[in-house]
């Protein structure tokens, strides 16, 4: 069996699961040589919003030529989904397949001293793949806590870190950008001690960051374009030196979160300030890398794939002024989308989603299947015909189907849980959207109404008809809440949404006050 066989056979295997009710179960029982399976390249942008992109929405004012050719080359789907609205559990989710809310992070984000939240034991997307016989790698900004003490010492190694999880190479940034200690880290140390106190700041007139500590080389505005460097020197290394292994690249950018700190070569480039700016410098990343790949000829056999952590929070000269950006340049980085970064509605977490893949994507498809970036994790065990166990990626779902272009007789996912960064849940199941809450439960206001006697109690959409969420249908159909809210706490309690072959055991896990402090 050759390789496209391969993985057209991998594809329709997990179709024709789908059709015998196994959602998302992923066996596959043909082998493959590592030489012959994709290198896979997973983007990651930090608060980029659905509306940002030109190939998303055409009043956007951000030129973004490389993704939108990206997009013209593969695949676009219009409904995909982050687990969470806000940084840390998106994290989580991507790399375990897993949605965060059930590890000990509950709500909100981990801060530059949390320690290590991923269970080092878990199989993840990067374990899978050096398993499988790539070489791993992430770049970027980390954000999922290091070291196993309760205040992270960056004085000693930090273990567990991103190499306790499969990742043979790290080169990034403790955490989100505007969050102490700033400093390089690579694998297990800081390249350089955070030593020098630094006052909170800005890097350009839309910038921020908190006070703390930096090492005496860091610079804000030269982080992307350093990790970008680094990242396309590894593909490059990678392939002089082992042209015969592939590789799998985690890449999540800094970018476009605050401090809005573009750099000079992208100033002025948009129509939508220095936040449109910093979207065009993200552009340019994957430009770079797409370059990278094309002089070394890995672009056929790579799939590569771009998406966004949660949305926008539109941030632009006022720090928490989430508005203004759509006031100040008529540019809304949530396009059509109701709300923002950590909010409950589409804007919070419906992200772009572009995969191209020449050897196995039709060129310039789209796709409206519901997906989740948990979903990459059971996508890179169906790349590689590897088989999930029990215990791992519990709200994976093998979307390699759609990817492929494949008819689909049902949808992949049951359904798909939102999370909003304060906590606030919500369950979608084809066109209905139930929230259990009122307001946006994130930064949006009113971020939360208390129902007075006799008014609904959540909120509930029709987004075929009502795309940005504007009717609450709760009262209208009481059936519809008690189904919703019924398979939502089913997968609560049954600790898994994809079904398993056996039922496990739950792990409870108590929540610790020092890590889940209420950060963006
Ligand atoms: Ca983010």
């Amino acid at each position: 069996m050759d390789r496209r066989e391969f993985i057209r056979t991998a594809g329709l295997g997990a179709a024709s699961l789908l059709l015998a009710g196994c959602t998302g179960a992923v066996k596959t029982s043909a082998s493959k040589t590592a030489a012959d399976r994709p290198n896979i390249i997973f983007i990651m942008a930090d608060d980029m919003g659905y509306g940002d992109l030109g190939c998303y929405n055409k009043e956007s004012k951000i030129p973004t030529p490389n993704m939108d050719k990206l997009a013209a080359e593969g695949i676009r789907f219009t409904d995909a989904h982050s687990p969470s609205a806000v940084c840390t559990p998106t994290r989580y989710g991507v790399l375990t397949g897993r949605y965060c809310w059930r590890s000990r992070l509950t709500r909100g984000v981990l801060g530059g001293y949390s320690p290590f939240l991923i269970d080092t034991e878990r199989i993840t997307i990067s374990s899978l793949l050096k398993q499988h016989g790539y070489a791993t790698a992430c770049f970027g900004k980390w954000h999922l806590g290091l070291g196993g003490n309760k205040k992270t010492d960056y004085t000693k190694p930090l273990v567990p870190g991103p190499n306790s999880l499969g990742f043979d190479y790290f080169f990034g940034i403790p955490a989100s950008l505007d969050m102490s200690p700033y400093c390089y880290i690579e694998n297990d140390r800081p390249v350089e001690q955070p030593t020098l106190p630094i006052a909170a700041g800005k890097a350009s007139e839309d910038g921020w960051w908190r006070q703390g500590l930096v090492a005496p080389g860091f610079k804000h505005v030269e982080v992307l374009p350093k990790l970008t460097r680094k990242a396309i020197q590894y593909i490059d290394e990678h392939a002089e030196k082992s042209p015969g292994k592939p590789f799998f690249m985690y890449f999540p950018l800094p970018a476009p979160h605050c401090p809005i700190a573009p750099a000079d070569f992208v100033k002025g480039r948009s129509k939508a300030g220095g936040y449109g700016d910093f979207v065009v410098e993200v552009d340019w990343t994957v430009g770079e890398v797409v370059k990278a790949l094309r002089r070394n000829g890995l672009t056929r056999n790579t799939l590569i794939m771009v998406s966004s952590d949660n949305g926008s929070p539109g941030r632009t000269k006022v720090k928490r002024d989430p508005y203004s950006i759509v006031e100040i340049y008529g540019h809304n980085p949530s396009g059509k989308l109701r709300g923002i970064k950590a909010d409950i509605w589409d804007g919070g977490h419906r992200e772009p989603f572009i995969a191209r893949w020449p050897a196995e994507i039709t060129p310039g498809s789209t796709s409206d299947e519901i997906i989740c970036l948990t979903d990459l994790l059971a996508t890179c065990a169906a790349v590689v015909g590897a088989d999930l166990p029990d215990n791992a990626g519990e709200d994976s779902f093998n979307i390699l189907p759609a990817l492929l272009g494949r008819k689909l007789d049902k949808p992949i996912r049951e359904a798909i849980v939102h999370h909003s960064g304060s906590g606030m849940f919500s369950i979608r199941q084809g066109n209905w959207k139930l929230i259990l809450g009122r307001g946006s439960g994130g930064f949006s206001t009113p971020k939360n109404i208390k129902p007075k006697p006799g008014e609904p109690k959540g909120q509930l959409y029709n987004l075929k008809d009502d795309f940005a969420e504007s009717e609450n249908l709760w009262a209208e159909h009481p059936q519809v809440v008690e189904n919703l809210t019924k398979l939502l706490e089913k997968y609560k309690q049954q600790g898994h949404s994809r079904p398993l072959s056996k039922t496990i055991p739950l792990r409870v896990i108590n929540s610790r006050d020092w890590d889940c402090k209420l950060l963006f």
